[in-house]
Parts: C-alpha cells; sequence; structure tokens
C-alpha cells in the first residue's frame, strides 16, 4: 500500500540496528508480539478503541519514506511504522500486524468492525 503511493521500504529491519531490538518476525512458526503506540484521534485510534496496542508481527520489511497522502498512525517502540491511512478517503489504512489471525481479540476484531460498517456506510449515502 505504501509503495503504491510512492513510498519505499526498508528490506530487513533487522540490518537497520534499530534500539530497543524488537522481534518483527515470525520465530519457530510463532507470529512476535509487541506494544504498537497508536495516534490518538487517528481512524485506527477510534476503531481499536486506545493508543496502546498488542499487535502480532510477521513481518521483516518496513515503511521507510511514506507514500504520498499518508499519515503514520502507529509505531513500534523501536521506531517502525506499524500503521499508515488516508484521512481524506472513507476507509484507507493499512497496518503492518495481522489483525485477521487474532481477530477475537476485542481491539483487533473491531478493525472488521469498522470494514463492514464503512462498506455499508457507502451504499446509503
Ligand atoms: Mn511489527
Amino acid at each position: 500500500m505504501n509503495v503504491h503511493r510512492g513510498g519505499t521500504m526498508h528490506q530487513f529491519i533487522p540490518d537497520l540496528g534499530l534500539s530497543p531490538t524488537l522481534e518483527h518476525r515470525k520465530t519457530e512458526g510463532k507470529d512476535a508480539r509487541h506494544p504498537v503506540r497508536v495516534q490518538p484521534g487517528s481512524v485506527l485510534a477510534g476503531a481499536m478503541g486506545g493508543a496502546q496496542v498488542e499487535s502480532n508481527s510477521a513481518h521483516k520489511q518496513a515503511m521507510a519514506t511514506i507514500g504520498k497522502g499518508l499519515n503514520v498512525v502507529a509505531t513500534a517502540p523501536d521506531g517502525v511504522v506499524e500503521g499508515v491511512e488516508d484521512p481524506t478517503l472513507p476507509l484507507w489504512l493499512g497496518v503492518q500486524w495481522h489483525p485477521e489471525r487474532i481477530h477475537q481479540e476485542q481491539a483487533h476484531g473491531r478493525l472488521f468492525k469498522l470494514l463492514i460498517q464503512k462498506a455499508s456506510d457507502r451504499g446509503q449515502g
């Protein structure tokens, strides 16, 4: 999504030498878990119901330069960008984790409720 908007990617997070060192990759078949700070007032914060969430993490790439028209709305403690959105569209939101695997956790399940709600709104407005 970021590259589509003209942004660029870091190819391998461990090569960045970030501090604190945080595992973003799947280890022994299991997603990593790490905290994510969500920007208050963002669509993401409104959907998830808080400014601090815990993500499951299974990625080695990270957003480097941010694509046109996108706001960074979520970051990990090491500074890795974990979420972007375009506030000018009804719903344009990308997260770097996998809410589809932990949708039973309330904050993550709410992302799918938002998608359904926005899809419903579109037909009525
Ligand atoms: Mn991550």
